[in-house]
Formats: structure tokens, C-alpha cells, sequence
């Protein structure tokens, strides 16, 4: 888990560089999960819908594509409420397979919360949930004498630069035994109007989910950002695919140590989309090939099979 060193070194950090941003993994304190689960239940918000959907009706062609046997654990790295992931798992445990799941998110109130819900729809599955940071939790896993299907859904790889996230995936890969595979969930470039729409809500939700993270620096930095006097704005650029999220400073200010021009951006979040090359590459490049893309109705998302080597 990150401890509040980590914390504090990296708003610090952040906070001096220029441009000013803070780092998008900081969202998720307990609170922040509670705003992150509104922003998946938001219509604009077609992601999960589209994954769910994946997960869902094509179950059995995710199953039959890793060609694993009886018996496998499946390691689910982010995994948040786990509600998507619900109805592979319950495919598999259905048709008699034997599961191992492990759950790893860096917020504990999450993960318990999808322990107990788990333990009670799905009794029949193995479930050992772990709390904290992946590459922490992926180091302490024991050796496994049965394969391994890793998950890293919901288009979290998007929060990482493209040569961040190759350099991910590759110290995935080293976790991974020779055979078990990877399902990555990207969200897939598409009109600029609908992606710009899925961040930019009407409601707000989208906006207080990034304040949240003033009002966490705030609670347990001991600092002192007033939440009214910065903006939320999300942009898209369809050259590149990538949203950008940010705060604006609304005046001249200064919040302890650090002063924030009007106007001046503290950036927040990258939300990459990407096309169907990208995510070859990606795979390729980071020692994995690609066994299978599975799409919702629509192509808005993909799940995306990999095997190591
Ligand atoms: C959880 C990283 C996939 O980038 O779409 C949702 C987080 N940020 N709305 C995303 C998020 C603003 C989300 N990921």
C-alpha cells in the first residue's frame, strides 16, 4: 500500500514541476471509490456498460480461449467492486470449473466490500482478496502449480503514458509463468464527442470525484486547499487519443508551499484511448502475443487475450 511518505513525496513533487500534476492513483481513497462506483453507474459513462457486457456474453469464449483445464487461479489486478468480473467468474464456477480468484485493489474498503458480496453470491469459488500496491502483492504470491489468468480490465492501463504502459505490462509479465495469459481491457477510440461526454457529466460526479483529491492532500497532508477556487476541465485531442484531465486555478493563490498562478493547471488524469494497432504493439512489445480481442456490441471497448512469450 502507499504510505503516506509516498504520498507526500509525490504531491510535493508533483506539485513543483512544471506543469503541476498529481498523480490519478491517489484517487481512490475510500471515499474516492465510493465517487469512482457513481461514475460507472453514470449513463455517459460507457465503459463499464461495454465491458460488462463483454464479460458477460462472451463468457464462454473467454473460457473455451484459454484452453487452461479444471482448474486455475485468476488474478485480478485493480479489481475495485469486482461487479464485471462477477460474471466471468460465475461462468467458469458454473460449468464446474475450479477457481482460485484473488483480488488485489489498493483500497480496503472496496475489497472487502466485494469479498462479502462474492462469498455470498458465488460460495463454490476459492477467494483470497489482498490489499495494496500490485507489484507489493504480486511479489508475495506464492509459486502456482496451476495456471494463472491475470485481469487488468476497465481500461485502467489507460491512466499510463504508452511507454509507461508497456514498461507495466512487461513487469506484469514477469510475474506471469510460461502459459498463463493476460485479459486487458482497453477503451477504444471512438467519436471525440461521446469520449469528451463520459468525463465531462453534467451531474458533477466526474468533477467532485477530482476535488476529492484536494480534500484528501487536504485531510491527511495537512494542507489547505479551498475546493472552491479550483475548476474541473477534461479535454480530448482525437489526434492522439488521449483525455486529459485538470484542475484550474480560478485565482492567484498560494497553498502552503506552493503558489498557483490564475489559470495555472495542475493536471490530474490520463484516460488513453486506443486503436486496435496500438494494443498489438503494446502486447508485442511487452513480451506477450495476442491470443483474442473480444468486443461488446457496439466496438466501444475491447478485451483483449494475451499469452506470455
Ligand atoms: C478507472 C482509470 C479507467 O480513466 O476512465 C473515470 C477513471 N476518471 N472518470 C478512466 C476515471 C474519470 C477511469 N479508470
Amino acid at each position: 500500500m502507499a504510505n503516506n511518505t509516498d504520498f507526500e513525496r509525490d504531491v510535493k513533487d508533483g506539485l513543483s514541476s512544471n506543469p503541476k500534476k498529481l498523480s490519478s492513483k491517489y484517487f481512490y481513497d475510500d471515499e474516492g471509490s465510493r465517487i469512482f462506483q457513481e461514475i460507472m453507474e453514470m449513463p455517459e459513462y460507457y465503459l463499464t456498460n461495454a465491458e460488462f457486457e463483454i464479460l458477460s456474453e462472451q463468457a464462454k469464449g473467454i473460457t473455451d480461449a484459454l484452453d487452461f483445464g479444471e482448474e486455475f487461479s485468476v488474478i485480478e489486478l485493480g479489481a475495485g467492486d469486482g461487479k464485471k468480473t462477477f460474471e466471468l467468474l460465475s461462468y467458469m464456477v458454473n460449468n464446474g470449473l475450479s477457481i482460485h480468484y484473488r483480488p488485489v485493489d489498493i483500497s480496503a474498503e472496496a475489497i472487502h466490500l466485494l469479498e462479502a458480496d462474492l462469498q455470498n453470491r458465488l460460495p463454490k469459488l476459492k477467494l483470497e482478496s489482498l490489499v495494496g500496491d500490485y507489484f507489493k502483492v504480486l511479489g508475495a504470491l506464492p509459486k502456482r502449480s496451476k495456471p494463472a489468468l491475470f485481469l487488468f480490465l476497465g481500461s485502467n492501463i489507460g491512466n499510463y503514458e504508452i511507454d509507461e504502459a508497456k514498461a507495466l505490462m512487461k513487469r506484469f509479465n514477469q510475474f506471469l509463468q510460461p502459459g498463463d495469459k493476460m485479459l486487458v481491457g482497453f477503451d477504444i477510440i471512438k467519436n471525440p464527442r461521446v469520449i469528451l461526454k463520459a468525463y465531462d457529466d453534467p451531474q458533477g460526479i466526474t468533477r467532485r470525484f477530482n476535488l476529492n483529491l484536494l480534500k484528501r492532500m487536504n485531510r491527511e497532508l495537512g494542507m489547505d486547499f479551498n475546493l472552491d477556487q479550483f475548476e474541473f476541465f477534461p479535454y480530448y485531442n482525437p489526434n492522439n487519443g488521449e483525455l486529459r484531465s485538470c484542475l484550474v486555478s480560478l485565482e492567484d493563490q498560494k497553498v502552503g508551499e506552493f503558489t498557483f498562478e490564475k489559470n495555472e493547471l495542475i493536471h490530474t488524469e490520463l484516460s488513453k484511448k486506443y486503436s486496435l494497432d496500438d494494443i498489438k504493439q503494446i502486447a508485442e512489445n511487452s513480451g506477450f502475443s495476442l491470443r483474442k480481442n473480444f468486443f461488446d456490441c457496439k466496438k466501444l471497448f475491447a478485451d483483449s487475450l494475451w499469452e506470455k512469450g
